[in-house]
């Protein structure tokens, strides 16, 4: 075993050498073994040793993590290897499975360009299965496939060899299936993944064994004997005939690019900036000597170093000491620090040039996404997390004088996982925590007691609804306190491959900047005055400036926007968020003195408006949907359809498979959010096993709407009767 120090000090020497590095993520469904085989990669590196492999899982450095054996979040750590005498960098990112831990694969696509993708043969594609591949594909990173726990298609299973190849069989060509849907249109063949190829490998992560077609010509083995030897259990000779270490890193050296393939092809597709300018030229080329330019993908804390950014460099290098421009920011920040991540810990360097990842101190503004620069250029794409937090506890301190604290770990958590929510309720002043699941809460709960030492008192889980119209009202008029500044605003749904659009990224929140950002709205369906129009997009509403020669519009824009953001980030019908509304403000009187049109006076006469068109048009509740999938004995079958419907659950598809069936539904989240692991576990005997993706919002059935409106506002220390639009027109 060597120490991390010197395995950094190696490849320090190694990083410069594009052709020899490989970013890599390795990616699955939950617990199908992406840990177990990363300890194998680190004992080949020399950082943990082989007899410990698979049973330290280095990369769940986290309590909670080694607690609930299972990864919360993605850990990145630099490995160097030699192989066919040359050596290699591989930086290594170890994803989460679970589904409320998805955001942290969405952001390390960014990071990659090759992924691992594991599945148990067992188990087999898995809906997150399907969910990170079709990640990897967005950002255009290349899969290979480890089929991991092939024991247990003898152990369990029972299969005789001609069924365990079928099934293998099989899988890869599922794998290729989704490849091939899902593949950047040029890539759609050439990254199917194949045994000829070299790109498929099958084996235990857990027994440390491996084969892929070059292992097996190399070590003079077949798959029968691999059958016989699995069947024996003869471990210690599958390792020698087909070592997991070597066929993995073959596997990832042979048939993932360097960042000198890759950029060629991921810089025009995550950047749209220039590709002429000097910045677009030294990307495209992975120029080390070039200006330098990253993408943060990633926010750690760490108790002494505070901060860290985790950043894909694309050009130039970063050095300790160096000034960049974040994006969004007017100042630029002096990067103080700069690391190689090995797991838990960053060993300091002085630099680290393009085509590797970086931890980078310092840069306190940086966030999730943005883009780090020597020259100001264009930012990257917005990273797009498809799934949206659907529920939300409140947290308070359980001793008060703990508050500034909680506010703090909240702030810093959110950072570090810009999928969690947190807000204020401006009448309860309780925080509002979101996330994607119960779980996600529950680890935020967990991390505030351990990791920041504050005892909370937290709410039972509430769910996160958003509020829209789909009928056009208007223009209604919102005058202003002193009533002497009016605003006339049309409120219309907009059209649904505008919200599209917003999932896929191509338009983004805030404000829009520049032709492309009009253009992308006039593809998403708005027409180009409109589009031209938009002075603002925030919880996927718009407000549109549509008028002409008004005096003093431009200097009380802002107010504008202020106002509207607040009204939308809280709906008028339930003070949850809004979704997909466009406002258009078509004509305004303004007060002439600036005394007279400030915050106190501008920001009401905008939300009057808003929230009365809206009332008016006739706004919805939206509740947000899971998709499920159970597996359960075929015996169970029928009791858990009906589960379903009771829970006014939609079937969508049965499969059977032998004994077991699996039922694929959509449910509320607001029937699931309490007893459903009780009431499925007492109707199976314990036997079903679930699995749930975020499945959008819909809108929700009216006979439920008012009851729901008004436990809602009950709950908030509303008046349970919903506003009517009058109440905003005097
Ligand atoms: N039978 C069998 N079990 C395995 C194998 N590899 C891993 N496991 C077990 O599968 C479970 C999950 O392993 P992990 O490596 O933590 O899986 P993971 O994909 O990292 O899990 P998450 O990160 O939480 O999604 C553990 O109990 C492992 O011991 C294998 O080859 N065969
Ligand atoms: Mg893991």
């Amino acid at each position: 075993m060597v120490r991390k120090e010197y395995v950094v000090e190696e490849i320090t020497k190694i990083m410069g050498n594009i052709d020899q590095i490989r970013n890599v993520a390795i990616i699955a469904h939950v617990h199908h073994g992406k840990t177990t085989l990363t300890d194998s990669l680190l004992a080949k590196a020399g950082l943990i040793s082989k007899q410990v492999a698979g049973d330290v899982l280095y990369t769940n450095y986290e309590a909670i993590e080694k607690d609930r054996r299972m990864t919360i979040k993605s850990a990145a750590i630099s490995l160097g290897f030699t192989y066919k005498e040359k050596d290699y960098i591989i930086n290594l990112i170890d994803t989460p499975g679970h589904v409320d831990f998805g955001g942290h694969v969405t952001r390390s696509m960014r990071a990659v360009d090759g992924v691992v993708l594991v599945v148990d043969p067992v188990e087999g594609i898995m809906p997150q299965t399907e969910t990170v591949l079709r990640q990897s594909m967005k950002e255009k990173a290349k899969p290979i496939l480890f089929i991991n726990k092939s024991d247990r298609l003898l152990t369990e299973l029972r299969l005789t060899q001609e069924q365990t190849f079928q099934r293998l069989l099989d899988l890869i060509n599922n794998v290729n299936k989704l490849i091939e849907q899902y593949a950047p249109i040029e890539f759609a063949d050439k990254w199917k993944v194949s045994v000829e190829n070299n790109s498929v490998a099958i084996g235990s992560a857990m027994r440390r064994w491996a084969i892929s077609k070059r292992t097996m010509e190399l070590h003079k083995t077949t798959m029968k004997e691999i059958f016989t030897l699995t069947e024996k259990g003869d471990i210690p000779k599958l390792q020698e005939v087909a070592p997991i270490d070597e066929t993995i890193l073959s596997m990832i050296i042979d048939n993932l690019p360097s960042p000198r393939e890759a950029q060629a092809y991921r810089i025009p597709h995550l950047w749209k900036g220039d590709l002429e300018s000097v910045d677009g030229k030294a990307m495209l080329s992975v120029d080390a000597k070039a200006k330098t330019n990253a993408v943060v993908f990633g926010i750690s804390y760490d108790q002494q170093a505070g901060e860290i950014a985790i950043a894909r460099v694309f050009s130039g290098a970063v050095k300790k000491g160096m000034e960049f421009q974040v994006s969004g920011q007017n100042k630029p920040e002096r990067l103080q620090q700069v690391g190689i991540f090995m797991a838990a810990d960053r060993v300091l360097v002085d630099e680290i040039p393009a085509g590797n990842i970086a931890a980078l101190i310092g840069l306190k503004s940086a966030n999730v996404g943005d883009t780090i620069s020597e020259n100001s250029i264009e930012p990257f794409e917005q990273i797009t997390h498809y799934s949206k937090p659907v529920v939300t506890k409140a947290v308070e301190a359980k001793d008060s004088r703990d508050t500034t604290k909680l506010i703090e770990a909240l702030r810093e958590l959110s950072k570090a996982d810009p999928t969690i929510e947190v807000r204020i309720d401006q009448d309860t002043g309780e925080h509002l925590v979101s996330g994607m699941g119960e779980l996600h809460l529950e680890i935020i709960e967990t991390k505030l007691r351990d990791e920041f030492k504050i005892q909370v008192i937290t709410s039972e889980p509430i769910v996160v609804y958003q509020e829209t119209i789909d009928k056009k009202a208007g223009p209604i008029e919102g005058k202003s306190p002193n009533k002497h500044s009016k605003f006339y605003c049309i409120s219309e749904p907009l059209p649904k491959t505008f919200t599209d659009a917003m999932d896929e990224g191509t338009i983004r929140e805030g404000k829009p900047k520049g032709q492309a950002a009009v253009d992308a709205m006039i593809k998403a369906g708005l027409d180009r005055p409109t589009a031209k129009g938009v002075v603002d997009i925030s919880s996927r509403c718009v407000l549109v400036d549509a008028t002409k020669g008004v005096q003093y519009m431009h200097e009380v824009m802002e107010l504008l926007i202020d106002g509207f953001e607040e009204a939308v980030k809280d709906g008028p019908l339930a003070r949850e968020k809004c979704n997909g509304i466009m406002i258009s403000i078509v004509d305004a009187t303004i007060h002439e003195d600036p005394v007279h049109r400030g915050p106190a006076q501008i920001i009401p006469a905008i939300r009057n408006a808003i929230y009365a068109g809206v009332l008016t048009a006739g706004v919805n509740l939206l509740e947000p949907k899971q998709k499920f999938t159970i597996n359960i004995p075929q015996e169970y079958m029928s009791d858990i359809i009906t589960m379903v419907q009771g829970k006014r659950g939609q079937v969508l598809e049965i499969n059977q498979d032998r004994e077991q069936v699996s039922i694929i539904a959509r449910i509320p989240v607001a029937e699931v959010i309490k007893n459903f692991s009780n009431d499925i576990r007492g109707k199976t005997q314990g036997r079903a096993i679930w699995y749930t993706e975020f499945a959008g919002y819909d809108k929700m059935p009216a006979e439920l709407q008012n009851k729901v409106v008004r436990e809602i506002r009950k709950r908030k220390g509303q008046p349970e009767e919903p506003p009517k639009p009058e109440q905003f027109l005097e």
